[in-house]
């Protein structure tokens, strides 16, 4: 343990030890905050890549996309294919979010078409990732004419926030948490991305795309990660939406606490998430749940949010429209 290893183990502790004197309602707030969220990344950072290698690789991938042998590859990516398809009858939304039973296949699809694009003769190499909140380089912002360039989006790591390595512990279903990411963050990147990005017919024909769906796959990576192993990490200090903090009461709270915390429902089905907040001493007011196995994709107030005990939490199955 080095010096800075054990100062903090010790000022932790002696907190620990403070706080298991007081009612629990006040203990939270003695204990160390969070750490913020982390987004493990097991490829290369595009914007960390020397300009030389980066102009190299966008060079290659421009001449994968024309390439007239790849147009067969390059047509798969399309509404009908089995990893698409919730049509929000928008000019600007055409089916970039899946819905319900395909939320695996979101993940699945993007992760194979990605690996057969690394594969192209052309390539041969592992993609980099982009984030949304990170620089898009300028050989990318340059491609193609006026209508299909892209613009940086205006997106932040917050609005990620709930496909963080401390988030994704809580998801218990892969399908739910594809059709929430699918048509939340991932539709919202998308589109605000402009240009070929923002159709899926053509999102694939923009250098970008590779990037952008490798950052998707280390998501998708982080949630298998978290799957097998299961470790404990905390939850975020704050939400991206109203800067609230999020208190959660410590193990071993006694039931008949004053204060709740909202639990984790994203994912769960309609009955599971009943069941966990009676458990809580919660009550709740359903929307758009029609059946037992329906999963929630939404909740107010969000998980972790400090309420008197026999609040009102809201459980929905449909995700509000972005337009
Ligand atoms: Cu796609």
């Amino acid at each position: 343990m080095s010096p800075m290893d054990r100062r903090a183990f010790l000022s932790a502790t002696a907190i620990a030890g403070v706080a298991a004197t007081l009612p629990p309602e006040l203990t939270h707030a003695m204990l160390p905050p969070p750490p913020d969220v982390t987004f493990p990344r097991n490829r290369t950072r595009l914007v960390d890549m020397p300009a030389a290698d980066m102009q190299r690789l966008f060079n290659d991938m421009v001449a994968v996309l024309r390439s007239p042998p790849n147009a067969g590859y390059l047509s798969e990516h399309k509404i009908t294919n089995g990893a698409h398809g919730v049509n929000l009858d928008h000019p600007l939304a055409q089916a970039f979010g899946v819905p319900p039973g395909k939320g695996r296949a979101f993940f699945t699809w993007h992760r194979d078409y990605l690996h057969r694009f690394e594969g192209q003769r052309m390539l041969k190499r592992a993609l980099p990732s982009w984030a949304p909140w990170e620089t898009i380089p300028q050989p990318f912002l340059d491609f193609g004419d006026a209508s299909q360039r892209v613009v940086q989006p205006a997106i932040s790591r917050a609005a990620f926030i709930p496909y963080s390595l401390e988030m994704l512990q809580y998801r218990p279903d892969l399908d739910a948490l594809g059709v929430e990411l699918s048509y939340g963050a991932h539709l919202w990147t998308h589109i605000q991305c402009h240009g070929l990005m923002s159709k899926v017919e053509t999102a694939q024909l923009h250098p970008l795309f590779y990037p952008w769906h490798s950052f998707v796959d280390e998501i998708f990576a982080t949630w298998e990660g978290i799957t097998k192993f299961r470790t404990p990490y905390q939850p975020p200090n704050s939400w991206p939406w109203g800067k609230m903090p999020r208190l959660v009461n410590p193990p071993g709270t006694p039931a008949n606490a004053q204060r709740a915390h909202v639990p984790f429902l994203l994912g769960l089905n309609r009955d599971r998430a009943k069941q966990v907040l009676a458990e809580g001493g919660l009550h709740w007011a359903e929307h758009a749940l029609p059946h037992a196995d329906t999963y929630v994709l939404r909740q107010d107030p969000l998980p972790f949010t400090d309420v008197p005990r026999g609040s009102n939490v809201n459980i929905f199955g449909d995700l509000p429209s972005p337009f």
